[in-house]
């Protein structure tokens, strides 16, 4: 059976506001930079997907990478696991990370998303799961910010959603500071809660065995990336010494990292990013690396794809959940007791806004 053709791309950037700043240990920012994705086959269908990659000036680069990978595949007849599978091939002339895999990352979502259109069914549906909703936790705040403001703060988290699970920015100057934060804000969310923690590789080692050893007892579900996500060496050591299971993954370029990683043991739990892992194919490799050494998948932001990648994802954890895309889309996900709900439209369900990209459009 002939499949549409995939005629055309087109990329659009927009700068938008955080409804609350990030301040966190890797920058503060009050705007957040996302690529928007269209890819048009030959039926009429538009597959669509969004990229975030931090820095905004950056994202002219992307959009010509993209657009040169984009030849690869256009005229073709739809496939997107095989044009991840040959663009990462192809990408092995630039190197298989940064963003040159974001670009890929960028086209494969669209493009999975065009091919669940073609299918008539949900994306989680097109690759052979179930439409269910997805537990997850509110990520949208609690950052390095002054310890007294964080029980309002986690109380209006928790209530956003009916979440039980939100987290925590850890890391401060003073380890007190860190302890009245994770005080005010276990008062906000109640003994009933999650609280999971994040250092944003704030720490050296000898600074993470330390604080991390007084932080063991706090009841914290996870300690999330103490030190440089790369110091594979300094996971291990932290992992022997703690209670508190150790997680990372955000910054997982591509599956062959997020198998290394897995492969000298460095962390109980991990976290791809959508973007970073390569998209829809690159989650899909990563999900089975890690049921095969039997390790929990959370997930990093881009909580629409990857609530339906969490349905094919055998040792599924929790998703991360934040506000910051509602701004970009025209019907934001909706959340119910602490769930993210996986609307029932065929593909992604994921439409741009075009007042917000009349306004935020970043152009050079
Ligand atoms: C994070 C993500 C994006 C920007 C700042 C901080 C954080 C997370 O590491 O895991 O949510
Ligand atoms: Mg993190």
């Amino acid at each position: 059976m002939k499949k549409p053709i995939v005629n055309s791309l087109s990329v659009t950037t927009v700068n938008v506001p955080l409804k609350r700043p990030i301040v966190a240990s890797l920058g503060t920012f009050e705007k957040w930079p996302y690529m928007l994705i269209e890819i048009t086959c030959n039926d009429g269908t538009v597959g669509k997907g969004y990229i975030g990659p931090y820095l905004i000036n950056y994202t002219p680069a992307i959009t010509l990478t993209m657009k040169e990978l984009f030849k690869n595949f256009q005229n073709r007849e739809i496939a997107p696991y095989q044009f991840y599978n040959e663009g990462m091939n192809h990408l092995s002339l630039l190197g298989r990370s940064g963003i040159a895999l974001y670009a890929l990352a960028g086209l494969d979502i669209a493009l999975w998303d065009a091919s669940s259109k073609i299918s008539n069914e949900p994306l989680c549906v097109h690759l052979g799961g179930t439409l269910n909703n997805v537990k997850a936790y509110n990520s949208s705040g609690l950052w390095m910010d002054d310890p007294k403001i964080l029980y309002d703060e986690a109380l209006e988290l928790i209530e956003e959603g009916n979440f039980d699970a939100v987290k925590l920015r850890l890391g401060r100057k003073k380890i007190d500071d860190d302890y009245k934060a994770i005080e005010n804000v276990k008062k906000g969310i109640g003994s009933d809660s999650l609280l999971l923690s994040d250092f944003n590789q704030c720490l050296t080692l000898p600074e993470a065995i330390h604080r991390l050893r007084d932080l063991d007892d706090q009841d914290l579900y996870w300690f999330e990336e103490p030190i440089k996500y790369y110091e594979f060496d300094g996971y291990k050591q932290l992992r022997k010494r703690m209670k508190t299971p150790i997680i990372l993954g955000e910054n997982f370029h591509g599956y062959d990292h997020a198998f290394t990683a897995l492969k000298n043991n460095i962390s109980d739990f991990i976290m791809p990013d959508l973007m970073r892992i390569g998209g829809v194919s690159g989650w899909l490799k990563t999900a089975s690396i890690a049921e095969s050494f039997q390790i929990s998948v959370a997930s990093h932001l881009f909580h629409e794809v990857s609530s339906h990648l969490m349905r094919v994802t055998p040792t599924a954890g929790l998703l991360e959940w934040t506000r910051w895309s509602d701004i970009i889309l025209e019907e934001p996900y909706d959340l119910k007791d602490g769930h993210v709900v996986i609307p029932n439209k065929i593909g992604t369900g994921i439409d741009f806004n075009k007042e917000t990209i009349k306004k935020y459009e970043f152009k050079i």
